[in-house]
């Protein structure tokens, strides 16, 4: 097997573990219990994560997750292949959970090495732009590129208002309508993926990412499962996170559809998906800014002027908010600083609701 039809893009591999000489290159593409797939040179057999490895990981993020390149040690007849090391990542996508995870502060990975985050969304009531731009800014946060699929567009009238609302939320990033069930927009979803590139395909359960996934492999691999008639919800058909090797060349990441998407503490900001609004603040009298109630606001002016959306505006404080949160967890000078911004913003998003969404 060649690797490099698995993505790998160097010259060549770095040398093995000093300790581990007998080490080989291999990349996960399908997470079980207990267990995972890899592709070798070899060719695709399943591992463990090694004693040592697994104690010394601190935390889920140091240890495997699909997309990765590993380390291991191929195995003997009838023995397992160890997993003994992790190779450096481009990128690890993860994302803070809201019950339980937001209080530990504790992440769930999703993938790595990824190049590509493909938004997936149908063309219903499911469609959220608010929820578009969690994601968006989880894919800036990460240097992955975003792309909007708005899918199945078979059985949406007119999809022109959710291209322009998808539009306003991710500005820069490519929108594409399509339908898994005829076949629409799937060349120019191909064209998107370059051979060798990694893509994931993320969005709530029952959107149609398995759907799309066989429709692009052009054979039934992925179970899929109808979505419930009254709210259009999916009932979590996919529960493993696999990639798979597009006829283009292309590989590509299906992930179970996920409920929330809480944001990781990394990085400054809200970057690019915001990237209107953070242009904005520069103008704003006061440098530190929480562009709820201060005076000389530009973030507020441009609101008043209807140059800015109030839902954009509010989900974006929500944003800065939930990672604040987050950071005040670690941090208890934040927490006293935040306590006053918080309880305007509160105040500001509940007369919001109470008001009723306009348009
Ligand atoms: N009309 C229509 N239905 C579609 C389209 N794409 C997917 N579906 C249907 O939507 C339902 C859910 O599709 P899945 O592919 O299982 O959705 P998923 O995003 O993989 O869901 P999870 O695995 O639960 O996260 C299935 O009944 C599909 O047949 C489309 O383009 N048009
Ligand atoms: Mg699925
Ligand atoms: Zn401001």
């Amino acid at each position: 097997m060649d690797l490099k039809k698995f993505g790998w893009t160097e010259e060549s591999f770095p040398p093995p573990p000093q300790d581990k000489p007998y080490c080989a290159p291999a990349r996960v593409v399908e997470e079980q219990k207990g267990g995972y797939y890899v592709v070798a040179a070899t060719g695709e057999l399943w591992a463990e994560v090694a004693g040592r490895l697994f104690y010394e990981a601190s935390s889920r993020l140091h240890l495997p997750v699909v997309g990765d390149w590993v380390w291991i040690h191929p195995a003997l007849p009838d023995t397992l292949s160890l997993i003994h090391g992790i190779l450096p990542r481009k990128n690890g996508l993860s994302r803070l959970g809201m019950g339980r995870d937001a209080a530990t502060g504790e992440e769930q990975p999703l993938a790595a090495n990824v190049d590509t985050m493909l938004i997936v969304t149908s063309l219903n009531k499911e469609f959220n732009p608010s929820r578009l731009e969690r994601y968006g800014t989880l894919a800036g946060q990460n240097g992955i590129r975003p792309v909007v699929i708005l899918n199945k567009a078979d059985i949406c009238d007119d999809p022109r208002p959710y291209v322009t609302a998808a539009r306003e939320a991710l500005p820069g990033a490519a929108v594409l309508t399509v339908s898994a069930a005829t076949g629409l927009g799937m060349e120019t979803l191909s064209e998107l993926l370059t051979p060798g590139s990694t893509g994931v395909l993320l969005g709530s359960s029952g959107v149609g990412k398995s759907t799309l996934i066989n429709r692009l492999l052009q054979e039934a691999v992925q179970d899929t499962m109808e979505i419930r008639a009254d709210d259009h919800r999916g009932r979590h058909a996919t529960t493993t996170r696999s990639l798979f090797r597009l006829p283009s060349g292309a590989l590509l990441i299906d992930s179970p559809g996920l409920r929330e998407v809480g944001l990781p503490q990394t990085g400054q900001g809200l970057p690019s998906t915001f990237s209107d609004i953070e242009q904005l603040s520069a103008n704003c009298r006061y440098r530190n800014c929480s562009h709820a109630r201060e005076p000389g606001c530009a973030v507020q002016e441009a609101r008043r002027l209807g140059n800015l959306s109030e839902r954009r505006y509010l989900n974006y404080l929500k944003l800065l908010k939930e990672r604040a949160f987050i950071k005040r967890k670690t941090d208890k000078g934040a927490a006293r600083e935040h306590k006053k911004y918080e309880k305007r913003i509160s105040r500001l998003i509940k007369e919001y609701f109470k008001q009723g969404r306009p348009g």
